[in-house]
């Protein structure tokens, strides 16, 4: 199937005057238009619009909507999964895996429709209720990055739809046409359902200035983003300054701690799909691995003849478990930390362009290790790449206090069969991070949990537990049934 077959089978008609290009060979694989002002300028005034008809639609039957987006995401699950893959690159098993995230989050969000609960709450006063209900928020505004170009808008839009939302999407300039596509996927199932109001969902696509129209419109009462901690710094005062409210999924800087008593057969494996899959581009790479000198020799050995063993190649043929990098740039700022890293007293295993003849146009990496004297200068940034720095530690205390000493607090996991350091790990003194595993490795998190991290990730929390909360407005409300008027604290205030 060609891509223009691929993208007409979904829906999208890919015309306008900017080229999109596949990382996986470079070739140009459909066209888009850029909104302008004036377009963003509508579709946020129908978003508005939209807003005021489907906030009185109940719950339940906006759970429906969801439920039927559900329904044609299974159906072309295979279709959008290859487009994810063509468009952002990853492997065709992680491209399904994005769509299945999309169904998990609907299917979450459906019951959830029925689950708005609010509170009720005991009121000092005689004759008088209280309660805290959820309502709607208003239009949200979903900025996407490359790297999981659709499940990250669906843990957000699903959400949002369901808690009364309407929703505008700027996705990655990287990635639009997965974005057209699943929203001819969502205006299907709108269709289906019949009286949604025009404008509940739509797409904006441009450059970093069509995000930063968004952040600054205080029409959209929430703004979720999800990117590098570059970006969130510059859009979340943009959003702050109007007392917008900003949930901020950024950079992580995930590490695995490793102690002796771990199964080092389930560390390798769990290393290898953490730090090489999806070529070291997920927000939850591992990419700092502690581990403790007794099992540092019986490790990394077998680590580097793991990574030795790893199939590069194009995302789009079986049997291959590292893709393309999304471009050259990100390239480049590889190679940029690997030499940052020697000099740093790095000594690396791996890196440098791979397969170069077979797609000039394209930039596929070898996934790099390297061991590091110490934690130190280029480990404390997030390079989105397959880097993975290695350190030796003495102890579970110096494993925590490095995989909580750098600016970042996305994910982290602990590899070990003993029980008190396993809770250690877990508890208020262990990890900081928004996410820690044992035995996990830090990536591929299950959607029915809250996702997110603290410190420079941003402190947002998406998708499940009770994440819903973000995009509803928290109302406090006190019903007086009686017929007096007594005042709370007790407090007299009567003319004579
Ligand atoms: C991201 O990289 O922005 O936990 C999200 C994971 C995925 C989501 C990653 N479920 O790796």
């Amino acid at each position: 199937m060609t891509s223009a077959e691929l993208l007409a089978s979904l829906g999208v008609a890919a015309k306008g005057d900017v080229a999109v290009r596949s990382p996986v060979d470079g070739a140009t694989i459909g066209h888009v238009a850029y909104d302008t002002p004036a377009s963003i300028d509508a579709k946020v005034a129908a978003a508005v619009q939209a807003f005021r008809v489907w906030r009185e639609v109940p719950a339940p039957r906006r759970g429906e909507l969801v439920r039927l987006f559900g329904e044609e995401l299974r159906t072309n699950k295979a279709a959008l999964g290859r487009l994810v893959s063509l468009e952002a690159g990853k492997i065709l098993q992680e491209g399904l895996g994005e769509v299945q995230e999309m169904i998990d989050i609907c299917d979450f969000a459906v019951g959830l429709s029925r689950q708005l609960y609010g509170l009720t709450i005991a009121s000092e006063r005689p004759g008088h209720r209280m309660m805290e209900t959820w309502q709607p928020l208003g239009p949200v505004a979903i900025i996407s990055a490359f790297n999981f170009p659709v499940a990250v808008w669906a843990w957000n839009a699903c959400l949002a739809l369901v808690c009364g939302d309407s929703c505008i999407w700027k996705p990655s300039e990287k990635t639009p046409l997965t974005a057209l596509a699943t929203q001819a996927l969502l205006e299907k199932a709108i269709a289906r359902f019949g009286d949604a109001p025009d404008g509940l969902s739509s797409v904006v696509l441009g450059l970093a200035d069509a995000g930063k129209a968004l952040a600054a419109d205080s029409r959209i009462p929430l703004v979720s983003a999800t990117g590098s901690t570059r970006m969130g710094r510059a859009l979340g005062p943009v959003v702050a300054e109007r007392f917008g409210r900003s949930l901020l999924e950024l950079g992580g800087n995930n590490a695995m701690i490793v102690m002796p008593s771990a199964d080092l057969e389930l560390a390798v494996r769990a290393i290898l799909f953490a730090a090489v899959g999806t070529a070291g581009q997920r927000c939850t790479t591992l990419r700092r691995l502690l581990v403790h000198k007794d099992v540092y020799d019986a490790l990394v050995p077998r680590l580097k003849a793991a990574y030795g063993r790893v199939t590069i190649g194009s995302p789009l043929e079986a049997g291959t478990l590292v893709g393309p990098l999304i471009d050259k740039a990100a390239f480049e700022g590889m190679e940029k930390a690997l030499a940052a890293a020697k000099s740093d007293g790095g000594v690396v295993s791996g890196g440098g362009r791979a397969l170069s003849e077979t797609y000039p146009d394209a930039f596929y990496a070898k996934p790099a290790l390297v061991e590091m004297p110490g934690q130190q200068g280029v480990m404390l940034h997030e390079t989105f790449a397959p880097i993975l720095y290695v350190v030796k530690i003495a102890s579970l205390e110096e494993g925590i206090a490095l995989q909580n000493g750098v600016p970042q607090g996305l994910s982290s996991c602990i590899f070990t069969r003993d029980m008190q350091e396993a809770e250690r790990f877990v508890a208020a003194g262990g990890s900081d991070c928004g996410i820690a595993n044992v035995n996990i490795g830090p990536s591929g998190a299950e959607i029915g949990g809250a996702f997110g991290g603290e410190k420079e990730t941003g402190g947002g929390r998406e998708s499940g537990s009770d994440s819903w909360k973000a995009y509803m407005r928290r109302q406090t409300a006190t019903v007086n049934y009686s017929n007096a008027l007594p005042l709370a604290q007790g407090i007299k205030f009567d003319v004579v």
